[in-house]
C-alpha cells in the first residue's frame, strides 16, 4: 500500500478546500489540537520548559517501542555500517544542550484564509535540556563516504499524508548533519525521553524548525543523491499555491513572545490588570543568529520602545527579556517585536503562504487596565 486514492476513500474536512473559513474551526482541527498540545504562554517564565509543558507535534500515531529490542541502524554510503542498541549509544560521549524548538506551523491559525492543518496560535514552542551523543561521532565511526551529500533520518512512525503512505523521514545536508551541536538524544530534562517526544532516541538539530528533529529514530543513512520524500519536498515549504514548489523551510525566524500579563478571563483569554507599573516579560529567539533587540509597542505597531534583553542558557536557547510598562486605564493592545543580528524584524502584518509555515508576525495581547 503505497498510494491511496484519498478523494475516493478518505473523508474530507469542511467543503474539502485546503483552507478554513475565516472564523469557523473544523472538528478535525480540534482533534489535531488535542493530540498536539501547545506550551501555555505563561510557561515562558521557565528558562527550561518543564517536559509536560513543552509543545508536541506528532503527524501520525506515537509508536510503541520496546527499548530492549530496539536498535538503530546506520548505513547507506558508509564503509562500516553499524547497528547500535540504546546502551551502545548511552556509552558514547554525552552532551547536554538547552535547545529552543519551534514548530514551523506556529501561528498558522492566525492566517486568513487559514490552511487546514494543526491549528497553532502561538504556543508551538519550548526549550528543553537534551542529552545525547553527537551525531558527528557516529557518522565518522561509520565511515561516511565522501560521496554522501545528505543524511536521511527515518522514524518508526507511519501514516498517510497528502495521499501518500509513508514513514516520517527527513534529510539534512551533509555539512548540517556534521555540525557539532547535532545530537542523537535519549534524555529530555534529565529523564529518558517520554513516548510522545521520541523514545528511545531522536535527532535534535538546534536552530532549525522542529520538523528536522526526527523522533523515534529507526535508521540513519548517508545518501549520495538528495532525498525527495513527502516531508522534504511536498510539505515544510514556503509557497504561494499548491503548484508553486516555493522554497524549503529551514532555520527558525526571529520571534519574541510575552507572558500575557494580569489575570485572564476564562472564556476569551483576554487580560485584566491594574493601572501602574507592570513588568512585562517573555522570551525571544532566532534560528542561528543572535537576537539583537526586542521592542514593545502599545498601540498596534506604530511606536516601539526597547525592552531589556537578559540571559540565556546557552547558544541554542532563547533569551529572556523584560520591559517596565506604565499601564494606564483603558483597553490596549500590547505588541512585542524582535529583531535579529542580521536586521530581520518580525512583520506587523503576516505575509501569507499556502501551508502556513514560518509565520513570525508580532504577538498582540489585548488587555483591559482598570
Ligand atoms: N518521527 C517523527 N519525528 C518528528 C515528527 C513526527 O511527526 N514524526 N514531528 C516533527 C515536528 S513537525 C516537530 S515540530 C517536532 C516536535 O517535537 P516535540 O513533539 O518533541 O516538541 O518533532 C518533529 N519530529
Ligand atoms: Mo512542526
Amino acid at each position: 500500500m503505497n498510494r491511496i486514492d484519498v478523494a475516493q476513500h478518505l473523508p474530507t474536512v469542511g467543503d474539502g478546500s485546503p483552507f478554513g473559513a475565516a472564523r469557523q474551526f473544523h472538528k478535525e482541527e480540534l482533534q489535531l489540537a488535542f493530540r498536539n498540545r501547545g506550551m501555555p504562554l505563561e510557561a515562558l517564565r521557565y528558562p527550561v520548559t518543564p517536559t509536560g509543558l513543552h509543545y508536541l507535534l506528532i503527524h501520525f500515531d506515537i509508536p510503541y517501542v520496546d527499548a530492549n529490542t530496539w536498535q538503530l541502524t546506520v548505513g547507506g554510503v558508509v564503509s562500516k555500517p553499524m547497528t547500535l542498541t540504546l546502551d551502545d549509544i548511552r556509552q558514547r560521549p554525552a552532551v547536554t544542550l538547552p535547545v529552543t524548538m519551534e514548530c514551523a506551523g506556529n501561528g498558522r491559525a492566525l492566517l486568513e484564509p487559514r490552511p487546514i492543518s494543526q491549528p497553532w496560535m502561538l504556543e508551538a514552542i519550548g526549550t528543553a535540556e537534551w542529552t545525547g551523543t553527537p551525531l558527528r561521532g557516529i557518522l565518522e565511526d561509520a565511515g561516511i563516504d565522501s560521496s554522501a551529500v545528505e543524511v536521511l533520518f527515518t522514524g518508526l512512525d507511519r501514516g498517510i499524508q497528502g495521499g501518500e503512505v509513508q514513514e516520517y523521514q527527513r534529510s539534512l545536508h551533509r555539512d548540517e548533519a556534521l555540525r557539532d551541536e547535532v545530537l542523537l538524544a535519549y534524555a529530555m530534562n534529565g529523564a529518558p525521553l517520554e513516548p510522545q517526544h521520541g523514545f528511545p532516541l531522536r535527532l535534535i538539530v538546534s536552530g532549525w524548525y522542529g520538523m528536522t528533529s526526527v523522533k523515534w529514530l529507526d535508521r540513519i543513512e548517508a545518501i549520495g543523491t538528495p532525498f525527495h520524500g513527502y516531508q522534504q519536498d511536498a510539505t515544510y515549504r514556503s509557497s504561494q499555491s499548491k503548484e508553486d514548489p516555493g522554497r524549503p523551510v529551514t532555520l527558525m525566524k526571529v520571534r519574541a513572545l510575552m507572558i500575557p500579563p494580569g489575570i485572564v478571563d476564562f472564556l476569551t483569554r483576554s487580560r485584566v490588570l491594574e493601572a501602574g507599573m507592570v513588568t512585562l516579560r517573555g522570551r525571544a529567539w532566532a534560528g542561528r543568529t543572535d537576537v539583537a533587540r526586542v521592542d514593545i509597542g502599545s498601540d498596534s505597531g506604530t511606536t516601539w520602545s526597547p525592552a531589556s534583553i537578559g540571559t540565556r542558557m546557552g547558544a541554542h536557547a532563547w533569551y529572556e527579556w523584560t520591559f517596565d510598562w506604565r499601564a494606564v486605564p483603558g483597553r490596549q493592545t500590547l505588541c512585542v517585536r524582535a529583531t535579529d543580528a542580521a536586521g530581520n524584524v518580525q512583520p506587523v502584518d503576516q505575509p501569507w503562504n499556502y501551508q502556513g509555515m514560518e509565520n513570525n508576525m508580532v504577538q498582540r495581547v489585548d488587555v483591559l487596565v482598570v
